[in-house]
């Protein structure tokens, strides 16, 4: 996954957004690409795009497949993964304890112990949306501390909280290189 500069550096950042099926992913994808809003039909594999990033950071953001039978094939996308975007539906409450607990598989994994999150709670404009402390306590995102990782609220529908999304992913992908495991 990435392409690779003359210094043999990567030239791109690459993020991987991850979530159970119906979080936003798609979605969050095209609206972040400045696109009309699109009709959204589950994903089957992947979508990739390239992103321009405040900071002239160039990334490119991969929407991996989150259906209960796409999920066994989420660590082939993780290999090179500079920073995980995590997406949750907030109105999701039947869900959450599934979406921590798939979040928290990825985690786990050695190969991510020094990869930055970015846990996004989308769909924060529908009314019964689940608070952030809430989501946070929920999904148990203490026990990460000593990890780099951020919580953002967003919608993906009306654009709320994706150019602070967007800073979140400039600072972690600039912490990358400090980021240790508890
Ligand atoms: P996925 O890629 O994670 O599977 P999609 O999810 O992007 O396909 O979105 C699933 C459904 O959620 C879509 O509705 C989409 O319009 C909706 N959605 C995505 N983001 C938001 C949001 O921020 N707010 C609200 N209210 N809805 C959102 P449909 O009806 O097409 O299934």
């Amino acid at each position: 996954m990435g392409s690779v500069n003359s210094r043999g550096h990567k030239a791109e950042a690459q993020v991987v957004m991850m979530g159970l099926d119906s979080a936003g992913k798609t979605t969050l994808l095209y609206k972040l690409k400045g696109y009309q809003l699109v009709e959204t039909l589950p994903t089957i594999g992947f979508n990739v795009e390239p992103l321009e990033a405040p900071g002239r950071m160039s990334l490119t953001l991969w929407d991996v497949g989150g259906q209960a039978q796409l999920r066994a094939s989420w660590k082939n996308y993780l290999e090179g993964a500079d920073v995980l975007v995590y997406v949750l539906d907030s109105t999701d409450k039947a869900r959450l304890p599934e979406a921590g607990a798939e979040l928290a598989e990825v985690l786990d994994r050695p190969s991510m112990a020094s990869v930055p999150f970015l846990v996004l709670a989308n769909k924060q404009e529908m009314p019964g949306a689940l608070p952030l402390l809430e989501i946070r306590d929920k999904l148990g995102l203490e026990r990460f501390q000593g990890r780099c990782w951020e919580l953002r609220a967003c919608s993906a529908l009306t654009g709320e909280g994706l150019p602070q999304a967007l800073q979140s992913l400039g600072s972690l992908l600039k912490s990358h290189s400090r980021c240790v495991s508890s």
